[in-house]
């Protein structure tokens, strides 16, 4: 008799998505998304016949989460019954004293692990679960440092928020380390975690990481969605990733290099956002835009224009731009024009060249491109 979980992490409710350049309305239906996702579990859950529904921390911000995503959890869970809801505290969403964990009454079906160290939780059938909860949100402790479990022929998956050390995406933070050759060595079968944004399965280290259920930074670009656990008659434990996600993420690059005006800027833009919101819901997709190439001093990029005009093209819920244009080589010709323009090149030219760290050097790029657009006379656009 095999036994299944469905295990989801880093839902992020009531997140803001402000760094996403959501306000208003777009940031309400991207929240109003995360709720959707958490029944869509549920859901997912009762037709693949799970036992418990797992979920490994980040489930939503504690600065934002308040009563009532308090009492739509508790709501929901307890629609989940006899489902089994395994609950273990990440850093977003720690098990503070005023937190919504500690002052909710959940429902029957639900289990809150409330220790830092890992705590078991038998499922029936020799399996057990066992989980931990971040205390604090800047908590460093190692998950998996604890004495080994297993010895009586059940099988043992720990479930936790944590930083596998081995597999850190660049500038991640750092939450409950762990290394995850320890999974095996500590007697788990299996780690199911939380707290990186994008799937990992690792069915040889018994490492999971679901990712994120809907997209939360225009890097989460891969798909997304639950993973379910099935833990075999004999012991053996395999995952199974699903895609679910109904909002997207999008990057692409438009060359704008060659722009003789704003227009061309803006049509490049416009054919490159098409491009990148085929076979996507564009209603519900969040395109950012890089503009790349060299350009004419000359010319105007004006951010919220760029990101309407492409907006009004593929019809995506938001574009965001990113203007990586470099000045184009006309400008080596400031130079020699004799004028306040090439005076003005030229000063900018000398306080580059007297050094200065990576700050400073970005400012002065910015000094000659805007410094450049206001003598010439066009409008100038803001990156
Ligand atoms: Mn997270």
């Amino acid at each position: 008799m095999s036994t299944r979980l469905l295990h989801i992490a880093d839902l992020h409710l009531d997140r803001a998505f402000a760094a996403m350049g959501c306000h208003g309305e777009l940031a309400i239906r991207r929240r109003l998304g995360l709720r959707e996702a958490l029944g869509r579990a549920g859901r997912t859950a009762a037709e693949h016949g799970c036992a418990a529904l797992t979920i490994a921390g980040d489930l939503y911000e504690h600065d934002r989460a308040g009563t009532d995503t308090a009492r739509f959890l508790a709501d929901t869970f307890a629609s989940w019954a006899p489902i089994q809801v395994l609950l273990a505290p990440g850093n977003h969403d720690a098990l503070l004293a005023r937190s919504i964990y500690s002052r909710t009454a959940w429902p029957g079906n639900v289990h809150l692990f409330g220790s830092s160290c890992l705590e078991p939780h038998p499922l029936g059938d020799g399996l057990t679960v066992w989980g931990l909860a971040h205390l604090e949100p800047s908590w460093q402790g190692d998950p998996l440092d604890c004495a080994a479990v297993g010895g009586d022929g059940g099988v043992h998956l720990a479930l936790f928020h944590g930083a596998e050390l081995g597999w850190r995406p660049e500038g991640k933070s750092i939450h409950g380390p762990f290394h995850a050759s320890h999974i095996h060595e500590r007697g788990f079968a299996a780690a199911l975690s939380g707290h990186y944004h994008r799937r990992r399965l690792d069915a040889a280290l018994g490492l999971v990481y679901p990712g994120s259920p809907e997209p939360l930074s225009f890097d989460e670009s891969e798909g997304r969605g639950p993973v379910v656990v099935t833990v075999a008659g004999n012991g053996s434990v395999s995952f199974e990733a699903l895609t679910d996600n109904r909002w997207h993420a999008r990057t692409v690059s438009a060359d704008v290099g060659g722009a003789r005006s704003a227009a061309d800027v803006v049509e490049a833009a416009g054919v490159a956002a098409r491009a990148a919101c085929t076979g996507t819901d564009p209603e519900r997709t969040m395109l950012r835009l890089d503009l790349v190439g060299a350009v004419d001093d000359a010319v105007s990029i004006d951010a919220f224009t760029v990101e309407t005009a492409a907006r009004e093209a593929c019809g995506a819920a938001s574009v965001r731009t990113r203007d990586l244009t470099s000045t184009a080589p006309t400008l080596v010709l400031v130079g020699v024009e004799g004028t306040v323009r090439s005076a003005f090149a030229a000063a900018v030219a000398r306080a580059a060249a007297a050094g200065g760290g990576e700050e400073d050097h970005c400012s002065l790029e910015d000094t000659l491109r805007y410094g450049l657009q206001a003598l010439s006379g066009v409008e100038i656009g803001l990156r």
